[in-house]
């Protein structure tokens, strides 16, 4: 392990499970402070930290407070970065700015990967990746998070990407980028609010000692990429397939008419879709998230052994 940057704190509570060498689970702010609305956002945020704890695991809720990356954050900071103005959102390249210019900041999957692997966490759980947007070829937006991921090795929970971006595409790119991908308990690539996004992946796993084991091979080999498990949501669980499709088609359409571009893109459809299935999305996103959340925190345990 890399001794962690000095322009990041890292939470007593972690520093010590990461000494005694217990499990911790890394989880990300911006689905707190970009990616859902008040006041659920609070109450996932603090939930998600007691369900893990219940599975004898540390969480390390990760964002930046005043400028500085906080790898464990207290339930005050995590209230600030829900409720506080102007709180920013901050892939890896916005932590230098955030710094110095002392903004709070919610943590991409990005900037929490990388902050949680040089504070010495290796696993991490998110609800959806960022991946590449649909339009790409014109516009080359492509999530950080893919970027930084072929070069930060931890093992990170999601179900996928959300099918606002062009899943195809970023399957690609993990290939190109050399990052594992494998499902949990399935060969379908799921995309977070259905089962299955309609792509096939070419491995699974049945349990998180399988993904310990992974992890470790990957260490082992000295290779750099996080390994992603891709964990679906029940299919009882799902939005209904039909209406998710005809509610991302209006989503789509909204953003391309109001020139949404950009970083913003993420949280304008995610937003959009929210609103649009009148909160039923919403229940589905919550559900996705704790079962990441309770999937991160068993392969932590398997990690740490
Ligand atoms: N996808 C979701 N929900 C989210 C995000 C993505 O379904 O909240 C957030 C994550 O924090 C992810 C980030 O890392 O958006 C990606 O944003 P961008 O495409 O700007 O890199
Ligand atoms: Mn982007």
């Amino acid at each position: 392990m890399q001794t962690p940057p000095t322009g990041m704190r890292i939470g007593d509570e972690v520093r010590d499970a990461l000494e005694d060498g217990d499990p911790v689970l890394a989880l990300e702010s911006t689905i707190l402070s970009h990616g859902l609305p008040a006041p659920r956002n609070l109450e996932v945020g603090l939930a998600s930290e007691q369900q893990v704890r219940a599975l004898g695991v540390t969480p390390a809720t990760i964002g930046v407070i005043d400028g500085v990356p906080v790898v464990g954050l207290s339930t005050e900071e995590i209230e600030r970065l829900c409720i506080a103005e102007g709180v920013v959102k901050a892939s890896v390249r916005d932590l230098p700015i955030a710094r110095a210019k002392r903004l709070h900041a919610g943590t991409t999957v990005a900037a929490t990967a990388w902050l949680a692997h040089r504070a010495g966490i290796r696993v991490m759980s998110t609800g959806g990746l960022g991946g590449v947007h649909r339009g790409a070829s014109e516009t080359f937006d492509e999530s950080a998070d893919l970027g930084t991921l072929a070069t930060t090795p931890i093992t990170l929970v999601s179900a996928g990407v959300k099918s606002i971006l062009d899943i195809a595409a970023t399957l690609e790119r993990l290939e190109t980028l050399n990052i594992p991908v494998v499902g949990y308990r399935t060969e379908r690539y799921p995309a977070f609010y259905v089962t299955d996004s309609g792509f096939a992946l070419d491995y699974r796993i049945e349990t998180p000692a399988e993904a310990a084991a992974l992890a470790l091979a990957r260490d082992e080999l000295g290779l750099p990429q996080a390994v992603l498990v891709a964990n679906p949501v029940d299919e009882a669980k799902q939005l209904d397939p039909a209406f998710h499709d005809r509610v991302l088609a209006e989503a789509l359409a909204a953003a391309s008419a109001q020139g949404v571009t950009g970083h913003d893109t993420t949280p304008f459809l995610l937003d959009f879709v929210q609103r649009a299935t009148g909160g039923e999305s919403l229940e589905v996103n919550l559900e996705v998230y704790r079962g990441n959340v309770a999937l991160g925190a068993e392969i932590a345990r398997a990690v740490a052994g």
